[in-house]
């Protein structure tokens, strides 16, 4: 028996943007009697099917976007004598949906780093289940990656995770639900250790592919000190401590690594947490800032988040600290009307983002806008090609909705066009050139560009693009600069790299 791993996609870059880090972290979770896993990610190059021998386990893991794919594997997997086993948000949310659709022979539900180890001694008794429930498990138990199996030079940002779950509950998002909304921090030593490892290997860019970095807000801690029970104001006041101390540890392993993460925006107010961050190394942060208006904040649960005037302050504080903010938009809120579009394409410019992305609002399954929308189609029983819009996941791509949800006053065409001019206006030559004065050398402005470029280009291929003459076009083009950009983000390997001591 041999182990692949596969993450499905429908178009091959050649090169990737960040290492699909569960490929490495199941590779860490197998036991090392059944040998190294045969790792494949579709994003650089398709899965070759005719690999799969009689018996071989195929892992594919999923999310909402490549289910399809992935079931399409499963099948091929099957029809070679394969063993298709399905992990991933996807598959965790509808663990039927991988048997119906691509043979699954067993589904993992949550997290896989424990589980995945019974799935394959049960496979080699013979006594496979259908479903395996992996849980929520402990931080100290999350399985570290095997960076070595990663194929050299193809990715630009290597990933390590510090964090699972988020306090929050936004409408449009399911990490509280499926991950939990009691941070499972990762203990600092296994954190320091992948990143050197990484380091060692030559890759100077690190995401941190946490849901949410800061944890712990001044206002859960002072909400928290106003209880009589004082138990969860210390178990939050101690999370925050381990961050801190991370944060340490990662400005004191000596060499030049950047690190990017995901956070909410309540950070802006913590200047301690902003100072010990840049000393850590995060140089930038992907900030959901979802919408410019009160009603649209409060309809997605984000009333923490700011507007006007102050989010404009609280933003431009991130750059004061030297953190770059990659700010996230969602459009098609009930609230959006034509001007939103205008007034966001202008927040995005005074706030000083280095990046923006503009993402039409999408009903993902396991959230509270997914239940709300769900329940309306099925009542009008609405399909597309005999698929009930509310999978809409499987539906074929060219067939497949970009706007699910209708909007009281505009609509799906007009709600796309005015997306994508906020697209082509935030990354327009001219304003590319000028946010690029973040960096100094001439050299460095034109990798700054390219990479405006790219991010653009990615985005222009999975929400906006219409026909697929465009889309192929914008597959050559990512393909293209892809290839180009890659070499910026490599580093001299630092073999003899020390872990930092205490
Ligand atoms: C880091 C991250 C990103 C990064 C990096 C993506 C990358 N290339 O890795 C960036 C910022 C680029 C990104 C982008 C997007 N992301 Co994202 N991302 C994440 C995040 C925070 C962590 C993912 C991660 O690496 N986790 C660490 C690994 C180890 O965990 P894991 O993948 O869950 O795998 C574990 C288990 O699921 C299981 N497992 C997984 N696969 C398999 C397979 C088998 C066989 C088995 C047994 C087990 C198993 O075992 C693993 C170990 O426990 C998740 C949130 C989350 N909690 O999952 C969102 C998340 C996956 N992203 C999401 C979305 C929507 C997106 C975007 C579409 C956002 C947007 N609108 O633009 C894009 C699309 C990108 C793309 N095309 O893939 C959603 C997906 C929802 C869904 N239902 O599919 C999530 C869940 C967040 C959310 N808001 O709900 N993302
Ligand atoms: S803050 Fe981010 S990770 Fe947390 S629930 Fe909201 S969107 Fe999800």
């Amino acid at each position: 028996m041999r182990i692949h791993l596969v993450n499905p996609s429908d178009v091959s870059f050649g090169v990737g943007v960040i290492t699909p880090r569960w490929l490495y972290v199941l590779a860490g979770a197998t036991p090392r009697r059944y040998g190294d896993p045969l790792i494949t990610d579709e994003t650089l190059r398709p899965f070759d099917a005719d690999r799969v021998q009689p018996s071989d386990i195929v892992g594919i893991g999923i999310h909402t976007s490549n289910a399809r794919r992935g079931y399409e594997l499963g099948r091929l997997v099957h029809e070679r004598g394969g063993i298709p086993v399905y992990g991933g948000i996807h598959a965790s949310i509808f663990p039927e949906e991988p048997r119906t659709y691509g043979n699954a022979a067993a589904v993992v539900r949550g997290d896989g780093d424990k589980v995945w180890a019974d799935v394959l001694s049960d496979y080699i008794r013979g006594s496979i289940q259908p479903l395996y429930e992996g849980g929520t498990i402990a931080a100290s138990d999350f399985a570290s990656a095997r960076w070595e199996l990663m194929p050299q030079g193809s990715y630009m940002w290597a990933s390590v995770q510090t964090v699972r779950g988020c306090p929050k509950h936004c409408s449009f998002c399911s990490v509280w639900r499926t991950d939990g909304r009691m941070p499972r921090q990762r203990p600092v030593q296994a954190v320091i250790e992948e990143a050197v490892t990484l380091r060692r290997m030559g890759y100077r860019f690190i995401a941190l592919a946490d849901d949410n970095f800061y944890t712990v807000s001044l206002e859960d801690l002072e909400r928290a000190a106003r209880r009589s029970d004082k138990s969860h104001y210390h178990r939050l006041l101690s999370l925050r401590q381990e961050r801190f101390q991370l944060m340490d540890m990662l400005s004191k392993i000596d060499s030049n690594i950047i690190y990017f993460t995901q956070i909410t925006m309540e950070a802006a107010e913590d200047e301690a947490f902003l100072h010990a961050m840049r000393r850590a190394g995060i140089k930038g942060a992907l900030v959901g800032i979802e919408s410019v208006s009160d009603e649209g904040l409060s309809s997605t649960f984000k009333s923490f988040n700011a507007t006007g005037e102050n989010l404009v302050a609280k933003l431009q504080k991130f750059r004061s600290f030297d953190i770059h903010v990659l700010g996230s938009f969602i459009f098609g809120l009930q609230s959006d009307t034509p001007e939103t579009f205008s007034a966001t394409a202008d927040l995005a410019d005074r706030a000083g983002l280095t990046f923006a992305q503009f993402v039409p609002l999408t009903p993902l399954p396991g959230t509270i806008d997914f239940e709300k929308w769900q329940k309306g189609m099925i009542e009008q029983n609405v399909r597309i090609d005999g698929i009930p819009i509310h999978n809409h996941w499987l539906i074929p791509d060219g067939r497949r909705p970009k706007i699910y949800i209708p909007h009281p006053v505009m609509n799906a065409d007009e709600i796309l066009r005015r997306t994508q001019h906020v697209w082509d206006s935030f990354y327009g030559i001219s304003k590319i050139w000028n946010r690029s004065r973040c960096v100094s050398k001439i050299r460095n402005r034109l990798a700054f560009v390219f990479i405006s470029k790219l991010y653009r280009q990615m985005y222009a291929r999975t929400g906006i693009s219409t026909d697929s003459a465009r889309k192929s076009n914008a597959v050559k083009w990512t393909r293209f600069i892809g290839k180009l950009c890659r070499p910026l983000f490599s580093a001299p390997a630092l073999p003899e790299l020390q872990v930092p001591t205490d």
